[in-house]
């Protein structure tokens, strides 16, 4: 017996998350438990759902998230593998719901895994998207090889260097991310200081933020969006060092070239 079962709109999210988690073990961005996932489920929450039993301990977020009062989350699980995500994600992750308390969460199904070491961070995020009244429902965090390598930098890690470089190396990367790679210098994993500094990374605009020397946090509608953004970004990554390894630093499309771009698919400046 799942949650999921007779929800298909709910699995078909949960299936979402899996296949995204196979994509991140098969590009090599998600070694051991590396990477987490968190989506916003509340939408797909019926009142069968809400009258189930916890099957957990009320549990400390770590911080006050007012406008998480009655949501619902799937969460990666502590310690957990993308590979194994894959295969079974609600073995490998579980879902919450927040208390009204804003300040507790507990699990609720399948079994009591318990959620992300990123939890707060997650849920920070999430609590900020709802408070600006984002339709985006899905983060991700994930160790993708050629936009680490970049913040190894000082260079690539200055204000928009790596944005402007990437979107020069091939037109899609402008118009399927079209808000750039926002820069977050180093700072602990886990930390309120990384949370904090990555939700206002997103207030100024980015859907996806650097972690220097670290990995990305992407957020979107949904977590295959999530994913694209990213995918699309490391792939501009890996044309630069491609060229760089054929002995030439790669000329980029012009800023006319870029411009054109802009003005025809009505791109941000
Ligand atoms: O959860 O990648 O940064 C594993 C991580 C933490
Ligand atoms: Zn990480």
């Amino acid at each position: 017996m799942s949650i999921l079962d007779n929800r298909p709109a709910l699995k078909a999210e949960i299936d979402k998350v899996a296949e995204v988690a196979g994509y991140l073990w098969t590009k090599g961005w998600a070694e051991r438990n590396g990477g987490n996932i968190t989506i916003n489920i509340t939408e797909w929450v019926d009142d069968k759902m809400k009258a189930m039993p916890a099957i957990s301990q009320p549990k400390p977020i770590g911080t006050v998230l007012p406008d998480l009062n009655g949501c619902w989350f799937y969460c990666k699980g502590t310690q957990k593998r993308m590979r194994d995500l894959a295969r079974d994600p609600m073995a490998n992750g579980s879902i919450i719901r927040i208390l009204p308390d804003c300040a507790h969460y507990e699990i609720v199904a399948d079994s009591p895994v318990a959620p992300t070491s990123e939890l707060p961070s997650h849920l920070s995020v999430h609590n900020y998207l709802l408070a600006k009244g984002s339709p985006y429902r899905a983060s991700l965090h994930t160790h993708p090889i050629e936009l680490v390598a970049l913040t190894h930098s000082k260079k690539w890690m200055e204000k928009d260097a790596a944005t402007r470089m990437l979107w020069s190396m091939i037109p899609e990367t402008k118009a399927f991310c079209p808000r750039g790679l926002g820069m977050v210098p180093y700072m602990l994993p886990s930390s309120v200081e990384l949370a904090d500094a990555t939700i206002k990374a997103i207030n100024e605009d980015y859907d996806v933020v650097m972690w220097e020397k670290h990995g990305v946090f992407a957020v979107d509608t949904d977590i295959m969006s999530a994913f694209d953004q990213v995918d699309v970004l490391n792939k501009a990554a890996q044309i630069y060092i491609s060229a760089r390894n054929m002995g030439f630093e790669p000329d980029g499309m012009s800023d006319a070239q870029m411009q054109e771009l802009t003005d025809v698919f009505g791109l941000p400046k």
